[in-house]
């Protein structure tokens, strides 16, 4: 079982993912993150970048509908997900598919926020980033700072990882993991 803790986290990265906020995550909701992206960064229609970004946001989509075992175009439903991180990861105690997930996700962060490609996110970056889900951009500051554990004022990869794996499956409320995409207790 799910702690309330663990629920709450992971319905508010559900809630983040589905873009358009039909409660449903489904391909559209990735291009429309990926369309976010591209005009929150002025990358034309129709460029490389445009299709670099639409490409990478893409690709969680594609593992999510494999891996929870859906067919291309079927929607994923909170429900399922919650399951999926339940059954299948937490209560499984399944450390190769939580590793697995959490370098997707780290990749998928760094593939479509690290914008200057120098293998950090700094603050500007991680802010586009709140901007771009919709998330409250008063938390961006908070978390960054709990997110940069060696404060050196970017987050690295290293820092990333543990971030993930914290906000996926740690049931401590005051790991600093948990604010990753910000408000999670809503
Ligand atoms: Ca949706
Ligand atoms: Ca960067
Ligand atoms: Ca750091």
């Amino acid at each position: 079982m799910l702690k309330p803790i663990q629920e709450k986290k992971l319905t508010h990265f559900f809630n983040i993912l589905d873009n358009n906020k039909n409660g449903r995550l489904q391909q559209d909701d990735f291009e429309g993150i990926g369309e976010n992206i591209c005009i929150n960064l002025s990358i034309a229609h129709g460029s490389d970048d445009h299709k670099y970004i639409m490409e990478r946001s893409q690709e969680l989509y594609n593992y999510l509908i494999n891996d929870l075992h859906k067919q291309p175009g079927e929607p994923i439903l909170l429900e399922d997900w919650l399951t999926y991180f339940d059954m299948e990861i937490i209560s499984a105690r399944n450390v190769e598919l939580l590793k697995k997930l959490i370098q997707i996700t780290v990749r998928y962060v760094f593939d479509l926020y690290d914008q200057n490609k120098d293998g950090l996110i700094e603050i500007e970056e991680y802010t586009d980033m709140f901007t771009i889900y919709g998330i409250d951009v008063k938390y961006s500051a908070k978390s960054f700072v709990m997110l940069d554990s060696n404060h050196d004022e970017v987050i690295s990869k290293k820092e990333l990882i543990q971030a993930v794996k914290d906000f996926f499956v740690s049931s401590k409320p005051d790991t600093p993991g948990n604010w990753i995409f910000g408000n999670w207790e809503g």
